[in-house]
């Protein structure tokens, strides 16, 4: 595989596929992360490329495009069938492309927004002040609950009582509980403010029907394509038809120009897989393995934010365990293990070192592990914060995880 790379660019064919053999030789736990289908690299590597395609499918800018609409088009059907929308736009380069389309398609800037505090779980595109969203909105922020942290949906109420948005923008990068879509659509129907979700995190559970769906709730629903739907990088927009128009015009010429049409195709390959039954059975063991995963953690005691999880990640406070995020992250990358150190609520550590780190099963099942190898992969992690002053014992470690990993090979076939 990849002959025409050996061959012609050594220097980055070197750098692909040492990235297949550490995809293959460690355990990936970022939760936003997964291995797509051989179909879906296909695609992506597809000829549809070369194509400029400005313009939406029947109404393009360039000749020459009949191609391209049918896979536009194949995408855009899969999608609404799959998450059962009006509506759905399949341009977004990236979920934070799509959070932009999403503002400008029902607000103006300088208007007020509504999300979860970063540091308790939310998206730099939900306001961070360094973002584009922090910097043309005002943006107001809501906590987790102190103690329960989770989701407070009376302060919520009050915030929004006080603050009057014009957008609820509810969803998260770290938070492993369920969001309660229909209480925030009535705060938002009462208060006359509109409802973006933004699923990314979520979308692969919830076409599989094991979370909970906001698209009858919500005006605009973004996502990325790549987390648990296991697709190719990039956005998605669903909405309701009233804003069809406005969300089109708002993601091309508004804010891209020329489509990826290659990634449009991998789009369309995803939402054909999520449409299986298959694709159920595997969001169930993703959710699962989450589950044991967090048990054997705390029975090894690690204490898990908001005691459990009710989806594919779980975040870990490694406080007890007196090691930072920014070292368990290091630890555990030397053991052949792979996270990203992330804050928890109410973090006395800055976002630089953190007292957490976050952990997902995607990856981990779509190369087909179960039960049986979370309390493996648990006391690997565990071995490797204990022994994170010894390199012997961390490299014992890495060559325990390296074999796990060979029995589950990610890419047959790919890597000779
Ligand atoms: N960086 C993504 C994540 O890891 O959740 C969100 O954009």
């Amino acid at each position: 595989m990849y002959e025409e790379l050996k061959k012609n660019d050594k220097v980055l064919f070197k750098a692909v596929h040492g990235e297949l053999l550490r995809q293959q030789n460690k355990l990936e736990l970022i939760a936003s992360e997964n291995y797509t289908s051989t179909t879906v690299l296909e695609a992506l590597g597809s000829v549809l490329t070369n194509k400029y395609a400005e313009g939406y499918p029947g109404k393009r800018y360039y000749g020459g495009c009949e191609f391209v609409d049918i896979a536009e088009k194949l995408a855009i059907d899969r999608a609404k069938k799959l998450f059962k929308a009006e509506h759905a736009n399949v341009q977004p380069h990236s979920g934070t492309q799509a959070n932009i389309t999403a503002y400008l398609s029902l607000i103006n800037p300088g208007d007020t927004v509504l999300g979860l505090n970063l540091s308790h779980g939310g998206h730099l595109s939900h306001g961070h002040p360094l973002n584009f969203s922090g910097r043309y909105f005002k943006i107001v922020t809501i906590n987790v609950n102190k103690e329960t942290e989770l989701i407070d949906y009376e302060e919520m109420a009050k915030t929004i009582e006080k603050e009057r948005p014009r957008l609820i923008m509810a969803g998260a990068s770290n938070y492993s509980r369920i969001w309660d879509w229909k209480r925030i659509k009535k705060m938002a129907d009462a208060w006359k403010c509109f409802l973006v979700t933004d699923v990314a995190h979520y979308a692969g559970l919830i076409v599989a029907g094991i979370y909970p769906s906001p698209v009858e709730y919500a005006d605009i629903v973004t996502t990325t394509t790549h987390k648990t739907l296991r697709g190719p990088r990039g956005g998605l927009i669903l909405s309701k038809s009233v804003y069809a128009r406005a969300v089109d015009r708002t993601n091309f010429p508004g804010n891209q120009g020329g489509p990826l049409m290659h990634a449009i195709a991998g789009k369309a390959v995803c939402f054909g897989e999520a449409l299986k039954p298959g694709f159920k059975d595997y969001q169930k063991n993703v959710l699962a393995n989450a589950r044991r995963l967090a048990k054997e953690l705390a029975d090894r005691g690690y204490r898990i934010v908001s005691g459990g999880t009710d989806c594919h990640l779980l975040s870990l406070d490694l406080r007890s365990k007196n090691v930072t995020g920014k070292e368990a992250e290091a630890v555990l990358d030397r053991a052949g293990i792979t996270v990203n150190k992330n804050t928890i609520p109410y973090d006395p550590q800055p976002p630089m070192v953190t007292s957490g780190v976050r952990i997902g099963t995607p990856a981990i099942t779509t190369r087909g592990m179960g039960r049986k190898e979370m309390a493996e992969v648990a006391e690997y992690m565990d071995e490797a914060v204990k022994n994170r002053g010894n390199e012997s014992r961390l490299k014992e470690v890495a060559g325990k995880v390296e074999n796990l990993c060979k029995k589950f090979p990610i890419y047959p076939g790919l890597e000779s």
